[in-house]
């Protein structure tokens, strides 16, 4: 099947070792295309981003036509996750979704360890919108910014990640750790190491889940407020975004 991943940041060495990541739990006939939008931001890491990212996600979204199976939102923020949905049947997951699930099947509670401490009320808005707050027991900043995951495979901050999960999972009684950022894909094998619990990084989790649902046969339900937009012009620099 054909999986595409879209990073909604521009940055293309992160859209590359999410790829990765992707490619070590993806099935033998699964082929992961990766990209990024043609604008916007390098990374991440506040409400303004993320919507410039969103435009982003549509635009590749757009692009993809319906050549793929299934479509992947590599940033924990989802941006742009409904729009996404409406504007493709094939399934779409966004990683912060996919995350809480996986969690969910494997501990009674998870904590979310993430990047700036700003990005925590993202994480906190996605986790009461998925209805998943009976489960997330607390979202926690460590001021890592996103593009210092990318130096060095993420491996300088391994030791400042593993110090946020251990006092997380002590501080939230909770029993797996969600990683809150696409660019911590390649340091999570190693935190599940050191830490002793589930560490789900969403970009694997929502390979394996848009695999599933490829393989259930599941399309994203174009009847109710997942319909194809509406046709109408938009303007600008927007216009080719019009449906
Ligand atoms: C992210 C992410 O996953 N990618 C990005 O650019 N920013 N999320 C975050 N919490 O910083």
């Amino acid at each position: 099947m054909n999986l595409l991943l879209i990073n909604p940041n521009t940055t293309a060495s992160m859209t590359r070792s999410m790829a990765e990541a992707a490619r070590r739990v993806a099935r033998p006939d699964t082929r992961i295309t990766a990209v990024q939008p043609s604008f916007g931001p390098v990374s991440i890491e506040g409400h303004h981003d993320e919507v410039i990212a969103a435009a982003g996600v549509l635009e590749q979204v757009r692009a993809a036509g319906t050549s793929m199976d299934a479509v992947i939102l590599a940033c924990f923020g989802d941006p742009g996750l409904d729009a996404a949905r409406e504007a493709t049947e094939a399934p779409v997951l966004g990683i912060a979704e996919a995350a809480f699930h996986a969690a969910s099947f494997v501990s009674t509670g998870f904590s979310v360890v993430t990047t700036l401490v700003r990005t925590c009320v993202i994480a906190e808005h996605l986790v009461l919108k998925y209805g998943y707050e009976r489960r997330c027991r607390g979202v926690h900043g460590t001021n890592i910014p996103v593009l210092a995951l990318e130096e060095d495979g993420g491996l300088a901050c391994v030791p400042a990640l593993e110090d946020a999960c251990r006092a997380a999972l002590a501080r939230d009684r909770s029993g797996a750790i969600v990683l809150g950022c696409g660019g911590m894909a390649s340091v999570s094998a190693e935190l599940q190491r050191r830490l002793g619990v589930p560490v789900i990084d969403g970009v694997a989790a929502a390979v394996v889940l848009a695999e599933a649902l490829v393989q259930l046969g599941l399309r994203t339900s174009k009847q109710g407020d997942y319909a194809t937009p509406l046709p109408k012009r938009y303007l600008g620099w927007a216009g080719p975004l019009g449906w």
